[in-house]
């Protein structure tokens, strides 16, 4: 599939230029004041990292090379009219900035699946670790075995120019992404299907594959997992798992290394775990009220109980957003045209209605509204998916295919090692006239 490769390069090699363009005569351009308060408040709205695939936008939303995900789910190639784009056909976009067509998409499916062979020393490594070690424990562990085969690494060693980076980070990228639907199934089987593995079908799609492969192998949830493969896919650079994957890559370590790096981060509560937490806390609910129905008003009172424990309201509330989450809307969509009526679904409607009043009631929260992570697991569950301590390794396949489409670039521009500077909280308070 050497003309994906070729194509990437055509389009991104013009932005080599620019990027060396605009350090060389613009270097001293000031685009931003830096306020204490923003280095308290951890960096946020700090302009400090280029990311092409994707741009947030706190009130509209996430946008993939300039497109809505409304329009994506318009635009995007799928399978059969009334389906869901292929994830195949963002990260094409993400790469190479144009949407593909039907074939440029199923190429890639098909190069993914030629790509897809897991070595056994991978599947060693995750059944060396007892079945008490978190999904996402065995999940990055899985992947930062696998640069054993680091295609880059192997390059870098044997002393090839700073200029053919690219080349076999993109190498190593489409393998990467290629077996993580294996080692996401085999993870989930491990741990909740007594160790009985489905082996992977070639002729399927990277997500429906993967639905295959976890056992749930019907149209409904090949449907859902290419819907949800496609929002977790990028949210611009500066989150947790995309920043730290760009970062670890930036010391040139391998790309196995960044990903798994970032993984590393995804699995925290205030980001990708976060997922889990929403169906954790409702469950949890449910069982104080002992009840499955709870009414409007046990839901206000739980979310206040828990507002008064000083905990999170999981699923509410982000960094740069200042709206409800687009992502979120997405799924609430696909729940209403496919799903009639379920307990749980309508119980994250309901807090959808009740929880931003409430946090906006604080007075702190800069962001009462629903993010990704408010919906994702109902509808998981709804459809039998209903491991809550895999979910955010779903979340984390999706995401391979945004801050690994970045680290190619990342590559290809000749981006530096990123090293922002640090001062003592003295300094801090110096800067502030403060004695
Ligand atoms: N429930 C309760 N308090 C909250 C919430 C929430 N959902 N969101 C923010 N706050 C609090 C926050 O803890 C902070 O309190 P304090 O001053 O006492 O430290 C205050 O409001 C101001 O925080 P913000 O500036 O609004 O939010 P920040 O940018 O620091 O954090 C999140 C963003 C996403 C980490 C935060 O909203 C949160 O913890 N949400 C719940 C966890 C979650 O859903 N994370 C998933 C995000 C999306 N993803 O997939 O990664
Ligand atoms: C994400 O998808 O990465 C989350 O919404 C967190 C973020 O954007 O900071």
């Amino acid at each position: 599939m050497e003309y994906i490769k070729n194509k990437f390069y055509q389009k991104a090699s013009k932005c080599i230029n620019e990027y060396q363009k605009l350090k060389n005569e613009h270097g001293d351009k000031v685009i931003a004041n830096v306020t204490i308060g923003q280095v308290m408040t951890g960096m946020k709205g700090v302009p400090s990292l280029i990311t092409d695939t994707s741009k947030l936008d706190p009130n509209t939303g996430i946008r993939f090379r300039g497109y809505t995900i409304p329009e994506l789910r318009e635009k995007l190639p799928r399978l059969n009219p009334e389906g869901e784009p292929l994830p195949e056909g963002l990260f094409y976009l993400m790469l190479i900035g144009e949407i593909p067509d039907r074939d440029d998409v199923l190429n890639i499916s098909k190069d993914w699946a030629t790509r897809a062979y897991v070595p056994q020393h991978v599947f060693d490594v995750i059944d060396s670790l007892p079945l008490t070690s978190r999904p996402m424990t065995q999940f990055s562990a899985a992947i930062l075995s696998m640069a054993t085969d680091s295609i880059f690494q192997k390059a870098y060693r044997a002393g090839v120019h700073k200029k053919h980076y690219w080349d076999t980070t993109y190498e190593d990228v489409m393998n990467l992404i290629a077996r993580l639907p294996r080692i996401a199934a085999y993870i989930y089987r491990r741990n909740f299907h007594n160790n009985h593995h489905i082996e992977p079908d070639p002729r399927l799609d990277w997500a429906g594959n993967l639905a295959h492969m976890m056992g749930h192998d019907t149209e409904e949830v090949k449907r859902l997992l290419r819907l949800y493969m496609v929002v977790h896919a990028d949210h611009e650079g500066g989150n947790v798992s995309a920043h730290t994957t760009h970062l670890v890559g930036s010391a040139l370590s391998n790309p196995y290394y960044a990903y798994a790096a970032g993984m590393l981060g995804l699995a925290g509560p205030l980001h990708g775990y976060a997922n889990q937490e929403v169906i954790n806390w409702i469950f949890d609910m449910i069982q104080e009220l002992d009840n499955d129905n709870p009414s409007e008003e046990d839901i206000v009172a739980y979310t206040k109980k828990t507002l008064s424990e000083g905990r999170v309201i999981p699923g509410y509330g982000h960094a740069v957003l200042r709206q409800t989450d687009p992502r979120f809307t997405a799924q609430q969509e696909f729940a209403k045209k496919y799903i009639k009526d379920d307990k749980l679904i309508n119980i994250v409607n309901t807090l959808h209605r009740v929880v931003p009043p409430i946090l906006e009631a604080t007075g702190k929260v800069k962001n009462p509204w629903p993010n990704v992570d408010a919906y994702s697991g109902s509808l998981l569950y709804y459809y039998g998916v209903k491991e809550h301590s895999f979910y955010t390794v779903l979340f984390g396949v999706s995401r391979a295919l945004g801050v690994l489409a970045s680290l190619v670039m990342d590559r290809l521009y000749g981006l530096p090692i990123e090293r922002p500077s640090s001062f003592p909280l003295k300094w801090y308070h110096e800067k502030a006239g403060e004695k």
